[in-house]
């Protein structure tokens, strides 16, 4: 009798170990995805336990959005700060939770600075429906002193990116400018694995994913580009950006948030939603588009920014782009 060959499934640390060895590019950055790994392992317990332990509620304060920050949300976003600090390769946080850009350090060896929403679609929290976090990592280079302006670069200099999603399994997808992996958290070891691999949007886009209930509030060419949408694809919309993304990512598919009459810049951010999710997808073989420009091509302006949003595969990207702007 012979045995099936087996496979030992690849774990994070493992891949984190060897992906890079002799390219500077990313020299210190296996230490910073390893500990947004970390972090994402204490948030999903956090999330898990939402609805038992006592974190459901309001801190009683507004954040810099004008929305009452949920306890989670801050949580969420301490952990990270201190995760980040503490490895050592990070000079500074952007964070949705925080007004201004936290400075960690200049040593020579905090070679990066991140932007995160660090508990994207938090109110779906106690309804038991999938949320995440996102990360954009950008390199700092040389010893340059560092200002507010110097951190608002455009997302097209992101050297990596990752987002988790807390769902009915914790996935964490790490993306540099070489390629897109997935990871799985297992439960039992309590580490994650490397799976899917290499990742790529699928050729066929198989739904769209947008907020219907806004339809009157757009223009003309708008509606008419949701229409189009509608009319050839299956509309699955969780109202959580990074689980209608990851979706779109595994199973081939187009997210919008546009501009509408009373919001012309749409509600999603730029440094932190926009832009790492930008940088995934076109790593992936898609596209992210404002509806005017290229989402990695904005110049940023501040921090807290919003853009409309048209992401995911590049084909009905651009003719969704297109019909938004008056073409066919
Ligand atoms: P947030 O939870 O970080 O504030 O993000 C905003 C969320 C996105 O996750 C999601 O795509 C969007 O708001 C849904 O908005 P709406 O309820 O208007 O459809
Ligand atoms: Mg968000």
């Amino acid at each position: 009798m012979t045995l099936a060959a087996t496979t030992r499934p690849r774990s994070l640390s493992s891949y984190l170990t060897s992906a890079w060895i002799g390219d500077d590019r990313y020299d210190g950055l296996d230490a910073v995805f390893s500990e947004i790994a970390e972090g994402a392992k204490y948030i999903q317990v956090k999330v898990r336990s939402a609805t038992l332990a006592d974190v459901i509620g309001t801190t009683g304060e507004i954040n810099v959005q004008g929305e009452i920050v949920q306890l989670s949300d801050m949580a969420a976003s301490d952990k990270f700060v201190e995760a980040l600090s503490d490895c050592g390769r990070v000079a500074a946080v952007g964070s949705e939770e925080i007004e201004d850009t936290v400075f960690i350090g200049d040593g020579a060896k905090q070679n990066f600075f991140e932007q995160m929403d660090p508990l994207d679609g938090s109110s779906n929290i106690d309804l038991a429906v999938s949320i995440g976090s996102i990360f954009g990592i950008w390199r700092r280079e040389g010893d340059e002193p560092f200002t507010d302006e110097w951190l608002f670069r455009p997302g097209a200099e992101q050297v990596a990116a990752a987002y988790v999603v807390y769902g009915s399994s914790t996935v964490l997808i790490l993306s540099t400018e070489d390629s897109v992996q997935g990871f799985m958290l297992d439960p039992n070891s309590g580490e994650f694995i490397l799976t899917p691999p290499d990742l790529k949007l699928p050729t066929k886009c198989s739904c769209y994913s947008a907020n219907e209930g806004n339809f009157k509030k757009l223009d003309g060419p708008t509606q008419q580009a949701l229409t189009d949408l509608r009319n050839e694809y299956s509309l699955r919309y969780v109202g959580s950006l990074v689980a209608d993304f990851h979706r779109n990512l595994l199973k081939g598919g187009i997210f919008l948030y546009p501009g509408d009459l009373k919001a012309p810049n749409g509600k999603l951010r730029l440094m932190y939603e926009a832009n790492p999710l930008g940088f995934i997808v076109e790593q992936a073989g898609g596209a992210a588009s404002s509806g005017t420009r290229r989402i990695l091509d904005i110049q940023p302006e501040e921090l807290h920014q919003r853009t409309p949003l048209i992401i995911g595969n590049k084909d009905v990207v651009e003719k969704t782009v297109s019909t938004m702007s008056g073409g066919e």
